[in-house]
């Protein structure tokens, strides 16, 4: 089956027995990438959705991506609550996340957030009687010494067990899940859980540092001249899942039976080299050098094994990477094209930086507004 068939979901979810009106759903985190674009699916199928984040979207107006939208922290249960009341559904998208110039150099802020969050929706979802959650867990959840070459196989489920993330945030995201599956053992709740493989496409962060190789990579290819920059050697190796393929993954998951971790990720493995290069062919004047780096790396190779997935679905992601990729590099050359006619140097975009770790979200948890000094750069600074 093409991933381009979008799934339908089906009735007895959209209109449950007993339900009168729209069914109610609350995606935490949900002015973020990927939880807006699945705002924007469920509210075109006809649910009503709540969203608590504690920043606004940065590309479109609430209306687009929900009926109701909270700006709240999700590390507080008070927040969570406001949330989930009167949810049918929810979704925890939120985290405090990124790529390498992030996740490495940001353990222990993070782990602490994201630990938080995990706990306050998901007992807030049971307090409040949802029927069904999604957690957004990770690739990174794998252990380190299965992925220390680039010529990955495909990381099957089993993978992650005995656990050796290579970051904390790997780590949180294992945690998250065993949380999940024990409500789901205890509690009246069904609890979803699929790893997402390194999710690029339209409306991601695409600068600041948290941003991820996809998007980092359209970037210098849109801004540099002389040659593009790279951390690392080039010879590592990742799989990349465009943003339709992983809605339409989670909705298929979300409405299955089935309750154990899944990988939602493409199988098509690249080397960062050969990636920087198929981006490269955009350009007008076509590929530059290639210059590498020292910088954060994560793992040496990391591809997804879609055998279980294709079991127990009977679908696996399937957008090619080259189709995705340049839907993603037009958007990121719109985006700057506008700053650049708002006054942005084109020098401003070809080196990627590294976010240096900031206490500024912990000495904040107690106040009602969330960071604003760039705590999470993905806003400007907007809230
Ligand atoms: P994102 O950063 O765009 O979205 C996360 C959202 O969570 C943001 O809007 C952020 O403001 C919000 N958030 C963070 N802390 C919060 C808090 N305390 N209270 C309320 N909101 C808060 O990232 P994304 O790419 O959309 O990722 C969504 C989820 O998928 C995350 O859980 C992430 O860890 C997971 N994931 C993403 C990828 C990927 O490649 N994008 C890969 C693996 C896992
Ligand atoms: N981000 C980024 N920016 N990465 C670069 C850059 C750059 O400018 N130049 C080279 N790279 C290399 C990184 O060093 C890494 O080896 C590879 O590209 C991929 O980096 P990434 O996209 O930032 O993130 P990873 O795939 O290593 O890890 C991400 O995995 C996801 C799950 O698959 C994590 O950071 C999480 O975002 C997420 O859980």
């Amino acid at each position: 089956m093409s991933s381009y068939e979008q799934f339908v979901i089906p009735e007895k979810f959209r209109k449950p027995e007993g339900v009168t009106g729209q069914v109610k759903v609350g995606i935490a985190g949900g002015a973020g990438f990927i939880g807006s674009h699945l705002g924007k699916r469920l509210k075109a199928a006809g649910f009503y959705v709540k969203v608590a984040d504690w920043v606004k979207n940065e590309f479109m107006q609430n209306d687009e991506f929900c009926d109701e939208f909270h700006l709240v922290d999700c590390r507080r249960a008070d927040a969570c609550d406001i949330l989930c009341k009167d949810c049918l559904y929810v979704l925890n998208l939120a985290a405090d996340m990124g790529g390498m110039g992030f996740i490495e150099s940001n353990q222990s802020v993070l782990m602490f957030n994201n630990t938080m969050i995990t706990f306050n929706v998901l007992e807030a979802a049971r307090k409040a009687g949802v029927k069904r959650f999604f957690y957004a867990s990770s690739a990174c959840v794998y252990n380190e010494l299965v992925q220390d070459t680039p010529e990955n196989p495909g990381l099957k489920e089993s993978d992650a067990w005995p656990a050796q993330p290579q970051d904390t945030y790997g780590l949180e995201k294992l945690y998250a899940e065993e949380m999940a599956k024990a409500y789901q053992r205890d509690f009246d709740i069904q609890t979803r859980i699929a790893r997402f493989h390194n999710v690029y496409g339209p409306h991601g962060t695409w600068k600041g540092g948290r941003e991820k190789a996809p998007a980092a990579f359209c970037r210098k290819a849109i801004a540099s001249t002389g040659e593009l920059e790279m951390w690392g050697d080039g010879k590592q190796t990742r799989s990349f899942i465009f943003i339709e393929d992983c809605v339409d993954g989670v909705l298929r998951l979300l409405f299955s039976d089935l309750a154990e971790p899944i990988n939602l990720g493409s199988d098509e493995l690249i080397s960062m080299n050969d990636f920087a290069t198929m981006i490269m062919q955009f350009r007008k004047d076509g590929p530059l050098p290639i210059k590498h780096l020292e910088g954060p790396l994560g793992v040496r190779g990391r591809n997804s094994n879609n055998d279980f997935i294709k079991e127990k679905l009977g679908w696996a992601p399937s957008i090619p990477v080259k189709v995705g990729i340049e839907k993603t590099y037009r958007w990121i050359e719109s985006q700057i094209e506008k700053e650049v006619a708002a006054g942005a140097k084109m020098t401003d975009y070809v080196s990627s930086k590294i976010v240096v770790q900031s206490t500024e979200s912990l000495d904040k948890l107690n106040d009602a507004v969330p960071p604003t000094n760039g705590a999470y750069p993905s806003t400007n600074g907007k809230h």
